[in-house]
């Protein structure tokens, strides 16, 4: 099995976390060179994103199905999903909240031509999503119990991109010393987030290399 994965995806770091916390067999590689042109790409990835996993039985696609299909294909690595019924919602819920209400106004902020006034209101969208993150994180480490869930391979990633499209657009969205800017250098500290975030950071020190 493969991923097809880009290191400064927070949508496929999330599934690397993953597979490096469940100790997976599985090879990451890039998209081809013209991935966001070519057809053959297409076929495996309608949606012409990363990443995408290329099973035996055919490609997955969407990060969330992504963590979901290893959770249920490989039980018997550690489990990324609580034992509590209600805790495994929340954790849903936060890979959720990613979706739905961190990276949609991240993703718009970071286009170039993006004009002030919807700069400023894709701004206050992202502030509204980081607040709200403050209800549903539980600990310091890890957002829902004392290990590595689901949860924390979706948000840690997330809140890595935040802190860059901060720090490039100069906007104050994670207050120093607040829950989810303690939980974001406290992630860190999970060897499999760490190492993906390192990833993530090298893919962006090369992205600026490049130009
Ligand atoms: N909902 C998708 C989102 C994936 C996504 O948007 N990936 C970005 C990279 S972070 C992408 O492939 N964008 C297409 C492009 O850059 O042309 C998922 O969870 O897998």
């Amino acid at each position: 099995m493969d991923l097809i994965s880009l290191p400064v995806s927070p949508f496929a770091a999330r599934v690397r976390i993953a597979i490096h916390a469940k100790g997976l067999p599985i090879d990451m590689i890039p998209p081809p060179a013209d991935w966001r042109e070519s057809r053959h790409f297409r076929d495996l990835s309608p949606t012409g994103r990363v990443p995408v996993l290329l099973d035996e039985r055919g490609p997955i696609w969407e990060s969330a199905v992504v963590l979901e299909y290893l959770e249920e294909r490989f039980p018997e690595a550690p489990s990324l999903m609580p034992v509590d019924v209600f805790d495994r919602a929340i954790a849903r819920l936060l890979v959720r909240h990613v979706d739905l209400y961190l990276m949609p106004p991240m993703v718009a902020l970071a286009r170039p031509a993006v004009d002030a006034a919807s700069a400023r209101r894709m701004a206050e969208e992202l502030l509204d999503g980081v607040s709200m993150l403050d209800d549903l994180l539980r600990g310091p480490r890890y957002a829902l119990c004392d290990r590595l869930t689901i949860a924390d391979c979706a948000l840690a990633p997330a809140l890595f991109a935040l802190h860059v499209t901060a720090e490039r657009l100069g906007l104050d969205l994670i207050e120093p010393g607040s829950t989810i800017d303690t939980y974001a250098r406290l992630s860190r500290r999970d060897p499999h987030v760490g190492r993906v975030i390192e990833e993530m950071e090298q893919g962006l020190r090369q992205l600026a290399r490049v130009g």
